[in-house]
């Protein structure tokens, strides 16, 4: 599985110029991209028939799209389905004003997705809407046009590698198709792909992506041919993360419904569901709650990303009605705060705070904030001047009252705030900070107001046998990535305010898909401070929700108390003995230290 890839340019004095070329043709690309910030995921075709059901058969735990491949469906059987293809209630202006109303910029519609069958008219392939179908009628056409008439950006997902109607394409192995080794992939990409994606790219007018998916073991060849087409053909239409064979796309596609726990330069991208499926199944009511979804929404903004958000219509032709309710809601809440969103770049911290996160502009940070607190509000860490403050829902732009606080012996700068007593919007409330120059915070780790100090993992020396070493934090669940190597040790250096006792926990996360989310625990690690050290067995003493997933649990494994005398500065390490090596390995997230009562 894809996950975020971090990527450092290295640049080489004579690379410059070269890699200045490359970037204004990408920076024009993307620019409606990173303007838009929300966009619409569709996942629709003849799967929606089936809805999750087959010859009495369900599970909770499959996607609906992929129900040919959970049932072995031979093609044969399938391929049916179309006979019954009759979406007599679709209305591309629906889909398109249900978009808008939620505030997206841009719809990515499966034009077709891993069963081969294209909801656009085909020549290279009659299995399509038009051909195949009692509808007879092109849907890529009819919403294409609708989002060109509407100003929305339209973008079609494309799978590349797995069509599961071709003998020679990747990914059916229950039909009576040759072995995926002996198979011609390339003569499935030369007369179908291509094929299609040029017919794609040349009937509808501007398309402004192509959404690729599930890669498989395609080459870089294979890619780059594809890559090209698509150049060739419109060379202003975005390349998504996933077409595989190392080539590089515009932007990178997290692991589906993956929040990342910090800020991630460059261009990303969050594919996610509304309930646990993509492509519609009747009885999936796990629906995420309106108030979650913007959350989700001004975080992933926050780090720097694009929140591509699905939807799954009927047989009928329908966005199911509890979808079009919650997009509703979050539509209403960008119309008073879409200013911190559109156009908004990634917050100058690395890190979430417990109260929310922070989008900026030139000259303004917006601080979305979910837990409204009771009392003062604390914003710590920032370097730089405030011009005003005010709340982003209140027109008059009424002042805030701040104070400015410097603890010269630690270095530490606190905001303390006057909120009022009532939150303008209970979900989410946004308030702007007008800035002097860039925003500037500190890198320090340091103890918080509350007396909390978090020591998260990416803010750790990490070292293999005395050298740097690498460890990625940054499984689904905002914990590491698969850590199975003992010898990997971690050390915080930070800053000590207030003396006194403190109660350690380790917090690891849940990972995996997120339809059944996996954690292994059984880790023997200890940690060493002030040359004590702790022996730690990673049980799970208990679970907290992380509002960043929705999906994957924190898990907290008590680990004693601790005591600083005096303020200062201090260091603690965690080093593991053994690391179960079954499983998703020691998903280890943060350290928290906790004022003891
Ligand atoms: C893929 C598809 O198989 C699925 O049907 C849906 O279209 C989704 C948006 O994309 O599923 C994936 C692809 C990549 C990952 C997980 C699921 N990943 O990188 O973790």
């Amino acid at each position: 599985m894809k996950k975020i890839i971090f990527v450092i340019l290295l640049s080489l004095v004579y690379g410059q110029w070269a890699n200045a070329q490359i970037n204004s043709t990408q920076d024009e690309r993307m620019a409606w991209w990173r303007e838009s910030r929300f966009g619409m995921f569709i996942h629709w075709g003849l799967y929606s028939i089936p809805a999750g059901e087959w010859k009495g058969q369900y599970d909770d735990k499959k996607i609906g799209e992929w129900i040919m491949n959970t049932y072995k469906i031979p093609y044969a059987e399938y391929s049916t389905l179309a006979k019954q293809f009759n979406p007599g209630r679709f209305d591309a202006k629906a889909f398109v004003k249900t978009a808008k109303d939620a505030g997206m910029k841009y719809i990515t519609i499966t034009s077709k997705h891993h069963d081969g069958f294209a909801l656009f008219k085909s020549n290279v392939s009659p299995y399509n809407v038009v051909d195949a179908t009692p509808y007879k009628k092109d849907i890529i056409k009819a919403l294409t046009n609708e989002c060109h008439k509407q100003g929305m950006k339209i973008c079609y997902y494309y799978s590349q590698a797995q069509d599961w109607a071709e003998p020679n394409a990747w990914g059916n192995n229950w039909d009576n198709y040759p072995p995926e080794k002996e198979r011609n992939h390339t003569q499935y990409i030369n007369s179908k792909v291509l094929p299609q994606l040029t017919e794609l790219l040349t009937n509808y007018g501007e398309v402004n992506m192509i959404w690729f998916d599930t890669p498989l073991s395609i080459t870089k060849e294979q890619a780059d041919t594809i890559k090209a087409l698509v150049r060739k053909l419109q060379p202003k239409c975005i390349i998504s993360g996933r077409l595989g064979g190392g080539i590089e796309p515009d932007y990178q596609s997290t692991s589906d419904n993956t929040v990342p726990p910090t800020t991630v330069t460059g261009d990303w991208e969050v594919p996610a569901t509304l309930n646990n499926t993509w492509g519609f199944k009747k009885y999936d009511n796990a629906w995420k709650s309106p108030d979650g979804v913007t959350r989700l929404l001004f975080d992933i903004a926050s780090k720097g990303g694009n929140y591509l958000l699905n939807v799954g219509p009927t047989a009928d032709g329908v966005i199911p009605q509890e979808s079009v309710n919650i997009l509703k809601q979050v539509g209403d809440w960008m119309k008073v705060n879409g200013e911190a969103i559109y156009g908004s770049k990634a917050s100058p911290y690395y890190l979430e705070f417990p109260w929310g996160n922070i989008t900026q502009k030139p000259g303004r940070l917006y601080a979305g904030i979910f837990n409204w607190p009771q009392g003062d509000f604390y914003i710590e860490g920032l370097q730089s001047k405030i011009r005003r403050m005010y709340l982003l829902a209140d027109k008059a732009k009424k002042p805030i009252p701040f104070e400015e606080q410097y603890n010269k012996q630690a270095n530490h700068h606190t905001l303390k705030i006057k909120l009022p007593v009532q939150a303008p919007d209970k979900v989410l409330s946004v308030l702007v900070l007008e800035i002097e120059g860039a925003a500037k915070t500190e890198q320090q780790i340091v103890q918080d107001h509350t007396g909390k100090i978090n020591l998260f993992g990416g803010k750790a020396a990490i070292t293999k046998n005395g050298r740097a070493a690498l460890l990625a934090i940054n499984n689904n669940g905002g914990g590491a990535q698969n850590w199975k190597d003992a010898a990997i040790k971690l050390d915080w250096t930070f800053t000590v305010i207030k003396p006194g006792n403190y109660n350690m926990e380790v917090v690891s996360t849940e990972t995996g898909a997120h339809e059944k989310p996996d954690w292994t625990g059984g880790h023997q690690v200890k940690v060493i401070f002030n040359g004590k050290v702790t022996d730690l067995k990673i049980y799970a003493d208990s679970k907290r929700p992380n509002p960043r997933t929705l999906y994957w649990k924190n898990i907290i494994t008590n680990a004693g108390s601790l005591t600083f005398e005096k303020p200062g500065i201090y260091q603690l390490k965690l080093e593991p003995i053994t690391i179960i090596q079954e499983g998703r390995g020691f998903t280890f997230r943060e350290i928290n230290l906790v004022p003891a009562k």
